[in-house]
């Protein structure tokens, strides 16, 4: 995408009717065009930066469209870093097309995807580890995942990676300094202070990377599969864990065929429920193609509800479902006469009369809660980022393998140049000048 400051404009709402809409306008002469359109209720000569104007949108031939609120930002403390407004119209998403026709036919163009987000990226207004969160904030299932992301937006991320760059950039001016004065033997650190350095930084690096595995379920929320044997009650207790007639109830075993999702929110954590078809032995052509989703489902679970409806389909289940995260739930309740003595990850529910379906919904929910970081916790969510720390952290492995083995500090300097440049890629910013300028910031070499 080529960058250049021209008017870009968007519905920055969802499709679909709301209380408001809201459209932005960015570019450096946007403020330019309002006038052509907006007429504001009182008088207004100059539109002033951080104020609210009440008014209406007008078309080309003056006829009113819609009475809105329109915000104005000015460069550079706005989101791009440039001039720029929000129109605040009623929610009606044919009606926030027409306005961004009138502002296209003002002046301005359709921004491409992101294009807002990148200008303020282009403007310094945010860096890229910060950019890209902006979209994970915005798309993540869960509410740790969206507090998560938060911290990368408002750059706490990128603060400890620019902390941990610094000290890099403060030992390679060290070494740098060493060589230049390697006639005069002058040595800045010895090789254990050197070294010691160097673990301390890759530890935090390794403490960093360790928490990608919980990038899954900040990001995508987790997978419940309902699976057991036909008639059982998968449907049943599907419908009355999302607490709507989703799938078909009938007492005709194998009444499912395809799987069914349905979702639900458990711990702050989107699930995603699926019903499958029962298992058993089958010689129905489609039947047996239901069953063959229903193992696929199980294999891409993360966690497995087992339904049975009487205790001797338990001990065949347990067999089966041993390789899985299984939660057993044995349904049908009112229909037993005695309550049976269940163990911790089986519950006893019952879907006719929704007995027992809080305690599933606790243990789906403790199981959830150990697949979630400490809310404190800053967990790496992006493919990228993980890529930049890990190749970060290798050079710094290769610098410490340097001292060890006693080579010319040439070679560490460059591993820690190249540990430093990942750390850069991550931020969206490389600047080999810095070295040198931190060299002359922090020591006075003047003579
Ligand atoms: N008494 C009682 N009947 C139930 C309960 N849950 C389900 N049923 C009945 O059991 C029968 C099968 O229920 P479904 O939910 O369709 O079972 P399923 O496991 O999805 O069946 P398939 O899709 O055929 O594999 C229906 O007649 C339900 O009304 C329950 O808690 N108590
Ligand atoms: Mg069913």
């Amino acid at each position: 995408m080529i960058f250049n400051n021209d008017i870009i404009c968007a519905i920055a709402t969802p499709h679909g009717n709301g209380a408001i809409a809201v459209l932005r306008v960015s570019g450096k002469d946007s403020l330019k065009i309002l006038p052509k359109f907006f007429k504001p209720t009182t008088r207004t000569k100059k539109f002033e930066a951080w104020r609210v104007y009440h008014g209406i949108v007008v078309d080309s031939i003056g006829k009113e469209t819609d009475e809105v609120l329109v915000t104005i930002f000015k460069n550079p403390k706005s989101y791009t870093g440039e001039d720029s407004f929000e129109i605040a119209c009623h929610g009606n998403y044919t009606l926030a097309t027409e306005i961004l026709q009138i502002i296209q036919n003002c002046g301005s163009r359709l921004a491409e995807p992101g294009e807002f987000t990148l200008r303020a990226l282009l403007n310094g207004r945010i860096d890229l580890a910060q950019a890209e969160s902006v979209n994970a904030l915005i798309s993540a299932k869960s509410h740790l995942g969206r507090a998560n992301s938060l911290k990368f937006v408002e750059g706490i991320f990128s603060a400890q990676i620019a902390k941990i760059r610094q000290e890099l950039t403060d030992f390679l001016s060290s070494l740098e300094l060493e060589l230049d004065f390697s006639e005069e033997d002058v040595e800045f650190s010895t090789k254990e202070e050197k070294i010691a350095k160097l673990t301390s930084l890759s530890e935090i690096i390794q403490k960093l990377l360790e928490t990608y595995s919980y990038s899954s379920v900040l990001k995508d929320g987790i997978r419940i599969v309902l699976a057991g044997k036909p008639n059982v009650g998968k449907s049943s207790v599907f419908n009355s864990l999302i607490g709507k007639k989703r799938a078909i109830i009938s007492e005709i075993a194998g009444t499912t065929r395809d799987y069914i999702e349905g979702f639900l929110t458990i711990a702050g954590v989107e699930c995603t429920l699926v019903d499958t078809a029962g298992i058993h032995d089958s010689v129905d052509f489609l039947e047996i193609e239901g069953i063959e989703f229903s193992h696929e489902q199980i294999n891409d679970a993360d966690l497995v509800l087992h339904i049975f409806d009487n205790l001797e389909d338990l001990s065949e289940g347990k067999e089966f479902f041993k390789k899985f995260h299984t939660i057993h739930v044995l349904n049908k309740a009112d229909k037993l006469t005695e309550t049976p003595k269940l163990k911790t990850n089986q519950v006893l529910v019952s879907a006719s009369t929704g007995k027992g379906l809080s305690e599933l919904r606790t243990k789906i929910s403790d199981f959830i809660q150990k697949l979630l970081p400490s809310e404190e916790t800053i967990v790496i969510t992006e493919k990228r980022h993980f890529e930049c720390l890990s190749n970060a952290s290798d050079f710094i492995e290769g610098a410490c393998s340097t001292i060890e083995i006693g080579q010319t500090q040439e070679f560490t300097a460059e591993f820690i140049r190249g540990s430093i440049s990942e750390l850069e890629t991550l931020l969206g910013k490389i600047t080999d000048d810095d070295v040198l300028n931190n060299i002359f910031g922090n020591f006075c070499i003047g003579k």
